[in-house]
């Protein structure tokens, strides 16, 4: 298949690309290196020594011979560029990666809101009215989160996308009506995820796009047997305050001895999957498409779940790190449980790599690898939900 990467620059997107390279298909990575300019922005870098787009490709040709294209697109402000993209290319499937995906960043002040939604919902809203305006029949594989439910499961698991409720009607009867489950957003990104989701809802309904939106839990890890090749293939690590998440950040804090972060009691349940799954369900939901006119497949792409201080321990365990409780930035349940159904996956024959602590070791080694290049100034969590929680002022230990 001809395949669109859109964000193929990113932490998901650079492996996926990368994947499905190797799997024989031809590759067109779309980004406009927005997350490079934010780097420069919050005067931080990625853990590992990141090439350029241009000279990471290069390097993928050089070891195998097989090209990737790269094309510099803003996917929410450069419509007219987009569509005669999508006119001349013509891809068969189009991944979309290309958002802003921290929830911190989006919380940091009303220019960061602005931005997120902006970015967020144009650059979905366009591709999609691309899309349909230049006859396209690609199907669309864009990657959600886990956190358009909120992170409660009520003592019922969270189902895959849509929950079947009973409505009564004026005659008194009771039927069965199948809605999207109620989104409940913790973040302005994570409420631009479920904005996505209606954009993906009408575009399927009235012009027979073809859709699949995975609800993707917190992505862990750093490398997969592609990004192994070569050390200028390597996947962008972040650590940051802003856009490192949990277990990747405690797994660096571990390496360089800083108390792990803990926000608050820890007890926030979260849903996780290892980089080598999120991209090999990215491949499995891109052989498996719906028909058009059917309604957006939706997946859980996520394999576990953990208590964020359970996690502390483990890392404090294997690592010999201390655990720091520290007050919390967000506005989140301070304890919640979490049961997610992601069967489909699992019937389409993934097998998991969990949490085991072989795996946790080998982050460690990227970690200690190269934790020369960590400032400790940048790990502290500065951004607060609300202005009447103070920004967490972590010293550094
Ligand atoms: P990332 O920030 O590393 O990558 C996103 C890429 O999209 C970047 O290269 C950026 O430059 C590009 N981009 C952003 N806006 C763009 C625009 N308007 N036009 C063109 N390119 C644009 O993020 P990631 O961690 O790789 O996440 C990829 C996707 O997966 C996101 O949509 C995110 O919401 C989702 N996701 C990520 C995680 C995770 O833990 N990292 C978990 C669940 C879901
Ligand atoms: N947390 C800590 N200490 C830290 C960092 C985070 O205790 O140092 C806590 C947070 O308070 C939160 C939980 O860990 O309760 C998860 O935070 P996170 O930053 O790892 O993840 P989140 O903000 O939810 O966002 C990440 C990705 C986002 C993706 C989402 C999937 O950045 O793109 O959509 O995970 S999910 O969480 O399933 O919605």
């Amino acid at each position: 298949m001809k395949i669109a990467v859109l964000g193929g620059d990113g932490f998901v997107g650079w492996p996926t690309s990368l994947h499905l390279s190797d799997r024989g298909h031809d590759v067109h990575i779309v980004d406009n290196l927005s997350r490079r300019w934010i780097d420069t922005e919050l005067g931080v870098q990625s853990l590992t020594p990141m090439d350029s787009i241009q000279e990471r490709t290069r390097i993928w040709h050089q070891e195998t011979g097989r090209r990737i294209h790269f094309h510099l697109i803003d996917l929410a402000r450069d419509y007219e560029v987009l569509k005669r993209w999508l006119a001349e290319e013509r891809p068969d499937a189009i991944v979309h990666f290309a958002e802003q995906r921290a929830a911190p960043y989006s919380m940091k002040s009303d220019r960061h809101k602005n931005y997120t939604v902006n970015n967020n919902v144009s650059a979905t809203h366009n591709l999609l009215n691309a899309v349909v305006e230049t006859g396209l029949d690609a199907h669309l594989v864009h990657l959600g989160t886990m956190g358009v439910y909120g992170y409660s499961s009520v003592g019922a698991a969270i189902p895959e996308g849509y929950l079947s409720v009973g409505v009564e009607t004026l005659a008194g009867e009771t039927v069965s009506q199948e809605i999207l489950y109620p989104a409940n957003p913790g973040s302005i990104y994570h409420m631009t995820k479920c904005l996505d989701q209606l954009l993906f809802q009408f575009y399927a309904r009235n012009d027979g796009v073809r859709i699949t939106d995975l609800h993707q839990g917190i992505v862990w890890g750093t490398h997969t047997d592609q990004t192994r090749r070569h050390a200028q293939l390597v996947n962008r690590f972040d650590y940051d305050g802003d856009y490192g998440t949990v277990l990747n950040r405690f797994l660096i804090q571990a390496a360089i001895g800083y108390p792990l972060t803990v926000h608050g009691t820890g007890g926030q349940t979260r849903a996780f999957i290892h980089i080598q799954d999120s991209v090999r369900c990215i491949e499995l939901a891109l052989n498996n498409p719906p028909r058009s006119g059917e309604r957006v497949k939706i997946f859980n792409q996520m394999t576990e779940t953990h208590r964020v201080r359970d996690l502390a321990e483990m890392v404090a365990r294997i690592a010999g790190a201390e655990v720091a409780y520290l007050p919390n930035p967000r506005k989140e349940a301070a304890e919640n449980d979490l049961v997610v159904d992601n069967e489909q996956f699992m019937a389409l024959g993934l097998d998991p790599i969990t949490l085991e602590a072989g795996l946790l070791s080998e982050v460690i080694e990227v970690a200690k690898k190269f934790a020369y290049r960590v400032d400790r100034s940048r790990i502290p969590a500065v951004s607060a939900w609300t202005r009447d929680i103070a920004p967490t002022v972590e010293r550094d230990p």
